[in-house]
Parts: structure tokens; C-alpha cells; sequence
């Protein structure tokens, strides 16, 4: 059995890989949204594992990782930051991939991909004993420790405006697969309105940065029409929504319709 991801043979497709986020530390919340889309015309080939601000922490990570796993989906276990310790314990729990947030150069870059990689490639230290478990059919031992070398994706999320200063730097690492745009933070950090010229300039330069290098562009979104819009501007790797978002959103649309008001499915301004 060859070491495959369920995202990097989404990458590797005509329509782009979409995701959604998960703040919950519940596999039955990821399972419920997974499990048998196979009604659909696409379905979901990532779940972002929030150990940055979801309420998920390292003891989560394994049966989440397993979970989304089961499902023909890659997780992939964003770190509260990019600290070597905090990569490796996602990887050894059994993370598809990682994300990191805030990588302002090509330096923050580098450290990330050789924290991601065994010697000689990089500095991982060794012990996935419960690492294969959430890649249906890889085997512990070389099939594992060679396969997971090129083969867990590694993103990093530009959302500063040093990041964005350096993106056509940081683009050209080598090992990095994912340029991740975090728009909240971009929009805070850089002191611009989210949504505005420059906000959107600065997007705009990210996704051109990284097809440049041959890498991939990826974004979050708020809801599917944004999701659908970034498809149409070239992303190649998307999160459509929350789970906290869709399931406030949904809940609030239901009491308003038996309560006998109109629901237009605005818009919100938050995760
Ligand atoms: C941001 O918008 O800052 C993100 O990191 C997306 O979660
Ligand atoms: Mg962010």
C-alpha cells in the first residue's frame, strides 16, 4: 500500500480540496459532518483540527486524527504555534498534516519543514508508534517513517503584514505545500478593514506567490458563497465554514422561521 492522503490527492484534482473548521474537541461532531456524504457531488477531503483557538488541546489530537481518518478525510492539526514540540506531537498523534499560524519569513519557514521531517531531511525525532493509525492501510515501520517524509502536508498560514511583505521569500522554501490566508488576522495585523482594497490586494499577492513557486493558495471562509468565490479567484484548497458557525447560524435560522420571520442567511462577521 502506497502512503496517500485523502488532501493531497484532493490537491492533485481539478476542483479545489474543501474543508471545514473544527473548534469542538468531538469526533462525533466530525464524524456526523463526514460520514456518508457520498450522496453529494463532492465532499469534504480535510478537517482542520483547531488547537489554536478551537477548544481542542494535544490530548484531543489522536482520537480526532482517527476519526476524520475513518472517514476518507485528512486531518490536519493546526498548533497554537509554530514550536518544534507542538509539530511533533501533532505528527506523532497522527496528524495528515499541520498548519502553523503567523509565519512572517522564509527563516520561520525553513524551521517549520525540517521540524516536519525525519534525518537527514530534517530534525523530527523518531517514535510514531500511534502515527500510522489515522492513514487507512499504511503499516507502522518504514511504510510510515519513509512514506510520511514528503507525504504530510505541511501549511503555513500568512496573516501579517511581514508575512506578506516576505510571501514571495517565504513562497520559495522549499517543503512548504500550503500558503494558508488567515483574512481575520491579516486584516488586524495589517490595520486594514477585512474586505477592503488592500486587505484584498494583500490576498490577491499571497495566491500569486504561491502558484508562482508551484505551490498551493489556500483560504478560510465564512460561509459557502465566500468558499465559492475563492474557487472562482483560483484557491486550490478552501475551508467553507465552522462547525461553532454552522451550527449557531442554523440554529438561530430555525427559531426565526417558527417565529414567523424571514431568514436571509447574512452574512456573519465572525469565526
Ligand atoms: C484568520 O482568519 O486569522 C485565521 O487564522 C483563520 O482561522
Ligand atoms: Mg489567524
Amino acid at each position: 500500500m502506497s502512503f496517500t492522503t485523502a488532501i493531497q490527492q484532493s490537491l492533485k484534482g481539478p476542483s479545489p480540496a474543501f474543508g471545514f473548521w473544527l473548534t469542538l474537541p468531538s469526533a462525533a461532531v466530525a464524524k456526523t459532518i463526514l460520514h456518508g456524504a457520498s450522496g453529494s457531488s463532492t465532499k469534504f477531503s480535510w478537517v482542520l483540527v483547531d488547537a489554536e483557538h478551537g477548544l481542542i488541546s494535544d490530548t484531543h489530537y489522536y482520537e480526532l486524527n482517527n476519526a476524520v481518518g475513518s472517514e476518507d478525510a485528512s486531518p490536519i492539526v493546526r498548533v497554537p504555534c509554530a514550536e518544534e514540540w507542538m509539530i511533533k506531537r501533532a505528527l506523532d498523534a497522527g496528524a495528515h498534516g499541520i498548519m502553523t499560524p503567523m509565519c512572517h519569513s522564509e527563516i520561520d519557514a525553513a524551521k517549520i519543514v525540517s521540524w516536519c521531517r525525519y534525518p537527514p531531511l530534517g530534525t523530527r525525532g523518531y517514535g510514531p508508534m500511534f502515527a500510522p493509525h489515522s492513514f487507512p492501510g499504511v503499516n507502522p515501520g518504514p511504510e510510515y517513517d519513509e512514506g510520511s517524509q514528503q507525504g504530510v502536508t505541511i501549511s503555513v498560514q500568512i496573516e501579517s503584514r511581514l508575512g506578506v511583505e516576505n510571501v514571495e521569500k517565504i513562497a520559495a522554501t522549499s517543503g512548504i505545500d500550503v500558503f494558508f490566508i488567515g483574512p481575520f488576522d491579516l486584516s488586524k495585523q495589517m490595520g486594514v478593514t477585512r474586505g477592503g482594497e488592500e486587505h484584498e490586494a494583500a490576498i490577491q499577492r499571497i495566491l500569486a506567490a504561491a502558484h508562482a513557486n508551484g505551490k498551493k493558495a489556500a483560504i478560510f471562509c465564512t460561509d459557502g458563497n465566500d468558499a465559492r468565490m475563492r474557487a472562482e479567484q483560483g484557491f486550490d484548497m478552501i475551508s467553507v465554514n465552522t462547525d461553532v458557525g454552522v451550527i449557531r447560524a442554523g440554529m438561530l435560522n430555525e427559531l426565526k422561521t417558527a417565529n414567523g420571520e424571514t431568514v436571509n442567511g447574512g452574512k456573519r462577521e465572525g469565526y
